[in-house]
């Protein structure tokens, strides 16, 4: 229907962070049992957002669908030169990266580097064109901080950890200033489905 709208996201982090549990949740299916994901995998979702009915009845917005395009990755170092293949190919309108507050910064760090670089690479393979064109993209970047159950949801406690992050978020910004910036935090094990809509509405409001 004309009504209907495409988001079309990656999604990457680290090994174990919680990207296909997250997709799960989106689903409505139990995030409990997930198995490490090998492969690219093409996940869809035709959904109302909760904000829906916040709109009158005569609002195309009450009505309007979001075709949910979530392009599932898998965080095993050894896979990950799969993220540019993943990302060429299905025209994303950004980046979900996620981030595991009971894993070691270290390597979530290297991973969000990879994901910055990858993404790029995906626009153009020659540096210098796919900065150019960087620097005139619209596009979005989710930060999903996961797992705030480990830290019995202390906001600052993740927000401290989320600093950790900050010199690579700087590229980010410098590389992509037309780009939207997000951060949430979550624990898509446990959270009520309301925090799993939100990050979803965030995308529709950067992107619409
Ligand atoms: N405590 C807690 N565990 C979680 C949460 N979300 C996911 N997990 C667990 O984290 C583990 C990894 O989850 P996955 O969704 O498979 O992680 P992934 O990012 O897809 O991992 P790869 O496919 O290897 O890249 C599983 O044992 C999940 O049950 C959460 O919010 N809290
Ligand atoms: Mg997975």
């Amino acid at each position: 229907m004309v009504l209907d709208r495409d988001i079309r996201l990656t999604i990457l982090g680290h090994t174990g962070v919680g990207k296909t549990s997250l997709i799960k949740r989106l689903k409505g299916e139990d995030p409990a049992a997930t198995e490490k994901t090998m492969d690219i995998i093409i996940e869809r979702k035709k959904m109302v957002l909760l904000s829906a009915a916040k709109h009158s009845k005569l609002s195309l917005e009450r009505y309007r669908k979001y075709n949910i395009i979530a392009v599932d990755n898998p965080g095993d170092f050894k896979l990950r030169r799969k993220w540019r293949e993943a990302m060429r190919r299905y025209k994303t309108n950004g980046i979900l990266f996620m981030l595991d507050l009971s894993q070691p910064v270290e390597a979530q760090r290297v991973a969000m580097e990879d994901s910055f670089n990858y993404f790029l690479d995906s626009i153009n393979l020659d540096p210098v064109k796919a900065d150019k064109k960087a620097q005139k993209k619209k596009t979005l970047f989710v930060f999903v901080v996961n797992k705030m159950d480990t830290i019995n949801y202390d906001e600052n406690k993740a927000r401290e950890f989320l600093d950790n992050f900050d010199p690579v978020v700087k590229d980010f910004k410098m590389t992509f200033p037309f780009a939207v910036f997000e951060r949430v935090f979550i624990s898509v094990q446990d959270s009520p489905y309301e925090k799993i809509d939100d990050i979803f509405e965030k995308c529709k409001q950067a992107l619409y």
